[in-house]
Formats: C-alpha cells, structure tokens, sequence
C-alpha cells in the first residue's frame, strides 16, 4: 500500500494539463502515493446540476491531501442556461466548488507564498519573499448575502437607513475565526524563522469586523515576543507593498483583503504561473495552482504549470516530506536561473510538459 492517499482534481480547462505536469514532476520524485481521481467542475455542474458532486466530498474526506487543477465559474444565470435539459425545473443555482470546499471542510488558511526566484524575468525586483495568510470562510465570503434586501429587516431600527432595493452583502468575522488565522500567521513565522507578521485590514473605518481582527492580531502579537508586528490598512498597504516590498515578510489579513493583496504579490513575482496556494484545516488540506481554468487556452499544452508544482511542494511540505519538498524548489530555481526553458508568459515558447520535465530533470 501507497504511503499517501492523495484526491486528484483536475477540474477544467488547463486543470487537466498542469495536473498532467505536477504529476510528472510528483512521480521523478518518487513520491510513495495512490491517486484517486475527483469529479469537480463544469461539466458535473451541466450533467448533474452539481459542480461539487457528493461522492467528490467523501473521496476528500478519505485522503490524506488534496491537488487541484482549476475550474471554471460563469454567473448564476449563465450558469443556469448551461443544465442539462432535465435539470432545467429544478431550481438549481450555481455554487462555485472552491467556495464550497472551502465553507464544507473549514478550510480556514489561505495559504500564499510569493518568492522571486532568481532570474525569473517577470519579477518586479529580485529577492521578494512574502508569505500571505488569508482567512478564507468568513468576512465578505461568509455567504450572507441579499440581492434585495428584505423588508421585514428593513423595518428594524438598526437596518432603517438601508434604501429600498438595496444589495446587501454582510462582512461577518467571528473571535475565533480572526484568532485562529493570526495564531496560524505566528506559528508559520516562528517555525520557519520569519522576522515580522503585518496584519492587513481598514480598522479605521470598518471599525466592527475589522476593528475586532486588528485588537484581536494585537492580543496574539503579544504571546509572540520573538517575532516583530505591526499593522496597515489596506488601501496604504498596497502603495507601501509596491513601493519596497522588502519592508514586509509575513502578512494576515481578512479574506477581501488577503485575496486582493495575495493577487498583488503573486504579481510581483511573475503572476499566475508561479503563484500556488493551499487551502487548510483541521482534516482536509486542499492545494491549488491559484489560476483559473484559461478557457482560451485549454488544450493548446501551453501554459505555465509552475504554480501547480509549486502547489505539490506546498502539499508535499504540509505532509511533513520536507526534503522531498526542499527538492522541488530547488529545481524550479534552477529551470528558471538557466532561462533555457521558458512557457509563454515567461517569454518564451516551451510548452507545459517541456517545462515539467525540465523541473524534473533536475530534482
Ligand atoms: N485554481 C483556482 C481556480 O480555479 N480559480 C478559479 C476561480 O477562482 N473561480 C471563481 C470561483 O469559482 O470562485
């Protein structure tokens, strides 16, 4: 029996293709694991009226780790004229499978690396290293949302300056959830020798939601002695980040600010094709290349798959195979340090799997 369960969610698009390149890269190493193929994405959504079908949840519950391709997401009413026929009457409505993965199995870090490697020709400057810690089930994703607002709230006194026919989309942080994403920002600091943890949030004027992740971030600040903190709204911060990134080392933040600031620094380091993440909790770890599924792109065999073998290390990493892991990074800093096998984004015209077996060839 394999070492390792692992569910293999290709999903749509380019999924399949930078799955296919992880993989090779996963099987050079010797990675001792049993893949079990996951149903997810589009096509499930129109067969079945599922994006997310229910054997897809057991299978990850029953793993060890998860790698996931990409998906595609269109909105409700796009979504809706795409059934089956026969699914048409039945008041489906579409739900985009990584938010739910994410709400399903309290997936509650979102975890993003943004390291420049050497060479690589679309850093914005050589030797940016930043971790993001995003909380990823609450805040402006919480889910709690009203297209109108209803009129029986409105009538309430807390609710009476909300207009008629307003769109009302709650920003909902709990205590526990700003805790246990900071606690998770400090651990990953102390553990791997990081200097500084910014908390990232708008406490000035959201001063509830945010208000309660920056005093809660002070409280844990302060049982980490070891490691410096400070904290930036987000509207300044992205100017600061821009401006020396070299200031900021380990950043936490609520999911709407984690997710625009995790996008500004994986763009600082080369963009999508080099930006993974790993979506954690307490029983399931789910890891991803942080694209989307390039509908314009599938099945041309041409875009980066680096993010998605950065996305097996991270997964590799969090199974406690850190020198398997510490391999994968060294090979892709040596692929792009060479410069001799570039995908299109990097300028140049290898495809998917040539760059793969390039990372391959040297682990
Ligand atoms: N690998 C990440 C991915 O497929 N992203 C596409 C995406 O974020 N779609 C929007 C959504 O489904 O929530």
């Amino acid at each position: 029996m394999a070492k390792y369960k692992i569910a293999w969610l290709p999903g749509d698009g380019v999924g399949a293709e930078v799955m296919e390149a992880a993989r090779i890269v996963l099987d050079a190493l010797g990675f001792d694991a049993e893949y079990h193929h996951g149903d997810i994405g589009w096509e499930f959504w129109k067969k079945e009226g599922d994006a997310l079908p229910q054997r897809t949840i057991d299978l990850l519950r029953s793993c060890d780790a998860a790698l996931f391709g990409a998906i595609t997401s269109k909105p409700a009413k796009a979504a809706a004229e795409e059934l089956a026929p026969e699914l048409r009457d039945k008041g489906l409505s579409y739900r985009s499978p990584i938010v739910r993965m994410r709400q399903l199995f309290d997936l509650y870090i979102c975890f993003r690396p943004c390291k420049a490697y050497p060479g690589n020709p679309l850093n914005y400057k050589e030797g940016i290293d930043l971790v993001v810690f995003r909380e990823n089930t609450e805040d402006l994703y919480f889910g709690l949302e009203f297209p109108e607002f209803p009129e029986n709230l409105r009538q309430l006194p807390e609710f009476s300056r909300i207009p008629e026919k307003a769109a009302v989309s709650l920003k909902v942080n709990t205590r526990r959830g700003c805790e246990r994403i900071i606690e998770a920002a400090f651990e990953y600091a102390r553990k791997n020798n990081r200097k500084k943890v910014t908390c990232v949030h708008k406490a000035n004027v959201v001063r509830a939601s945010d208000g309660l992740f920056l005093s809660v971030f002070k409280e844990v600040a302060a049982r980490y002695p070891d490691i410096a903190s400070d904290d930036a709204n987000i509207d300044a911060l992205t100017m600061w980040l821009l401006k020396n990134p070299f200031n900021y080392d380990v950043l936490v933040a609520p999911n709407l600010y984690g997710d625009i600031i995790s996008d500004l620094c994986a763009q600082m380091v080369g963009g999508l094709g080099f930006a993974s993440s790993g979506n954690i909790g307490e029983k399931v770890a789910v890891f991803e290349p942080t694209h989307g599924s390039a509908p314009k792109y599938a099945g041309q065999y041409k875009v980066n798959p680096i993010a998605t073998i950065l996305a097996a290390k991270l997964m590799l990493d969090w199974l406690g195979e850190k020198e398997m892991a510490q391999r994968i990074d060294n090979a892709v800093a040596k692929v792009i340090a060479k410069g001799e096998v570039r995908t299109y984004d990097m300028g140049g015209n290898a495809t998917t799997l040539e760059m793969a077996k390039a990372i391959a060839a040297e682990l």
